[in-house]
């Protein structure tokens, strides 16, 4: 499966940086495609309008419906499968469900996490609706529940622009999950947020620095002293910075001589 992303801006300028890196080699390589559209392409005035003043007063601007819609539509067509009539499911068997994700980044939605991004590599296509200003007339979300799963994602909470920097570390945090995408696997089963925990510190290169020594302890090669050390350091960091992931924490993270440290 090649995931499909497909990106909705009025700023496509915005996600170039997706063009770089780790990312922009795997769209090369084909690993995933990763298209943007300029939502004005949708529009049909001389102005390329796509606000307008919001019902009921207050400030700023709404995004008007019609040019959601119709660039929403065209994804549906470019994909393929605008008219696809899926089999009813066999005897005993769940419907799934084909239609592919909406995402709508919003500091209204739910909190994008680790657990996000993995849910969001599985999927086969993922579709995002960058919304600017006061945010998208509510009926695009309604209309669209029709054709898509419709998602309000929102990074954390703090107020960005748009949704374009949000759809790029959602994109990448998702990206990276991909088969092939990271050279070296192994490297995302110790990182921060992968069992729940912050990673714990790294060191290199000289032993001693500017007077501070690695911890001895790194330096012993007992392999498994050191992962008891990591895993101790993990716990004090995230106990430190982050209470909150050490009560979220199910029993089942935990091994037994976690619950001494
Ligand atoms: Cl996803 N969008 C916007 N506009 N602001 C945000 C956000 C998203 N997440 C946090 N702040």
């Amino acid at each position: 499966m090649r995931p499909r992303y497909d990106v909705l801006s009025i700023f496509p300028e915005y996600l170039q940086p997706l063009e770089l890196s780790l990312i922009g080699k795997a769209r090369k390589s084909g690993l995933l495609s990763l298209t943007v559209t300029d939502l004005r392409d949708f529009t049909t005035d001389r102005h390329r309008t796509v606000d307008d003043t919001p019902y009921g007063g207050g400030a700023g601007m709404v995004m008007k419906p019609e040019p959601w819609a119709q660039a929403l539509e065209s994804v549906l067509e470019a994909r393929g499968d605008a008219d696809v009539v899926d089999e009813p499911p066999a005897e005993g068997e769940e419907r799934h469900d084909s239609r592919p994700l909406l995402v709508v980044p919003s500091p209204a939605g739910n909190v994008f996490t680790q657990r996000t991004a993995e849910a969001f590599a599985q999927e086969r296509h993922i579709v995002f609706a960058c919304g600017r200003y006061e945010g998208i007339d509510e009926r695009v979300l309604d209309w669209a529940g029709e054709r898509f799963r419709v998602m309000p994602v929102s990074l954390g909470d703090y107020v960005l622009n748009g949704g374009e920097v949000a759809v790029m570390a959602m994109v990448e945090a998702t990206a990276r999950l991909l088969p092939g995408v990271i050279g070296n696997p192994e490297s995302l089963v110790e990182e921060s947020h992968s069992d729940g925990l912050l990673e714990y510190p790294v060191y290199t290169k000289p032993a001693v620095w500017r007077d501070r020594a690695v911890p001895d302890v790194l330096l012993s090669g007992n392999h498994a002293v050191i992962a008891r050390a990591r895993r101790d350091w993990q716990i004090e960091r995230t106990a430190r910075r982050r209470p909150d992931l050490i009560e979220a924490l199910d029993e089942s993270d935990l091994n037994a001589r976690d619950r001494s440290v």
